[in-house]
């Protein structure tokens, strides 16, 4: 039955502004993330200095048929789970993980619509390629990646800089075995992760959205390898989720959420610390480093706290130095 689609739990209709139904549901939804009108205009503006913070359905078209309804339910991945990675708190729903997202190349303001715009990111082929000071520069298909490195499951928490967090079964590989395939130079100091540019399926590269386009992190070489650094090229025993970093995303647990840059077609080795897409947008909010500490306020908010994403924004907890995950980065850094 090729040809029937089933909507994951995650899927969210089109909006018309005009559909009060689908309107009710989608706040019904929004409730039950503990989020209210207010409360979301505070949390969507946060990573975003050109923030657009209407709360109302705005009309969309439709995505593009053919990948994107193939994509609609990723694909079963399963991996051994690497019991050293513990949860403090309990796992997320993966039906909140896939809904509450930021991925400004498809809407910056409003999570929704950048889930359903997503959806037509294509996916086949995708390379990775790997350039710069490196012995064996390589440009991988992913799927071929995979079967090269062994996968893994990890349990990881997530802290966005806007306070939300979440907490998850990641499926992947420690980034420093794909940093051993391609032999770095003893000049490479820093790496440099760039994601994929086709403002074709996302709408919010198109010219004149005001940011640096392509998206584009960094690590220096020794965050990079070190062993809680993580490529994820799944999640919840299945493949990642288009809005979720299909098909291959950084994850750094340690740092807010906007170093784990997702959907990512090249890493490059290089011997200065590259300039990252937020840092560029606002040097005075966002850092190159940015590891997550409580007692380093944002500009505009305290990062004392935190919230899981399916406990509501009331409940709050004590947000951890370096996310909990000190004793594995904390030498890398002067002490605090
Ligand atoms: N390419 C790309 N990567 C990105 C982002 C983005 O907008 N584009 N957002 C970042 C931010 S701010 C966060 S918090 C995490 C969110 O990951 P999730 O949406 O899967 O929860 O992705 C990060 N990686
Ligand atoms: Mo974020």
């Amino acid at each position: 039955m090729p040809n029937i689609h089933k909507r994951p739990a995650w899927w969210i209709p089109n909006l018309r502004p005009t559909d009060e139904a689908v309107f009710l549901d989608r706040r019904r939804f929004m409730a039950s993330l503990g989020i209210g009108g207010a409360a979301l205009i505070g949390g969507i503006s946060a990573c975003d200095r050109i923030s657009d913070t209407s709360t109302e359905p705005r009309p969309t078209t439709r995505p593009a048929a053919t990948d994107a309804r193939s994509q609609l339910e990723p694909a079963a991945l399963t991996a051994p789970r690497n019991d050293k990675y513990t949860l403090d708190r309990k796992m997320t729903k993966a039906d909140a993980v896939m809904r509450y997202v930021n991925y400004y190349e498809f809407d910056a303001a409003d999570k929704p619509k950048a889930v359903r715009l997503a959806q037509n990111l294509t996916l086949h082929p995708w390379t990775l390629s790997i350039t710069g000071l490196v012995k064996k520069p390589r440009t991988f298909d992913v799927e071929e990646l995979e079967k090269r490195l062994s996968l893994e499951e990890r349990l990881y928490r997530h802290r966005c800089v806007e306070t939300w967090a979440m907490a998850l079964p990641w499926i992947g590989f420690p980034l420093r075995s794909l940093i051993k395939l391609v032999e770095p130079l003893s000049a490479a100091r820093f790496v440099r992760f760039v994601s994929f540019m086709r403002p074709d399926e996302a709408p919010g590269q198109h010219l004149g959205s005001g940011y640096p386009w392509p998206y584009h992190e960094g690590l220096r070489i020794d965050e990079a390898n070190s062993e809680a650094a993580f490529v994820a090229v799944g999640a919840y025993g299945r493949r990642l989720a288009k809005q979720n970093g299909a098909p291959i995303r950084l994850v750094t647990p340690w740092k807010y959420g906007y170093k784990s840059i997702k959907a990512i077609v090249e890493m490059q080795f290089v011997d200065k610390q590259p300039p990252t897409f937020w840092n560029t947008v606002n040097a005075h909010e966002y850092g190159f480093y940015s590891n997550v500490d409580p007692a380093v306020p944002h500009p505009r908010w305290s990062q004392a706290q935190e919230w899981m994403i399916d406990g509501g924004r009331m409940n709050k907890r004590d947000t951890l130095p370096y996310n909990g995950y000190g004793e594995l980065v904390a030498h890398l850094y002067p002490k605090r």
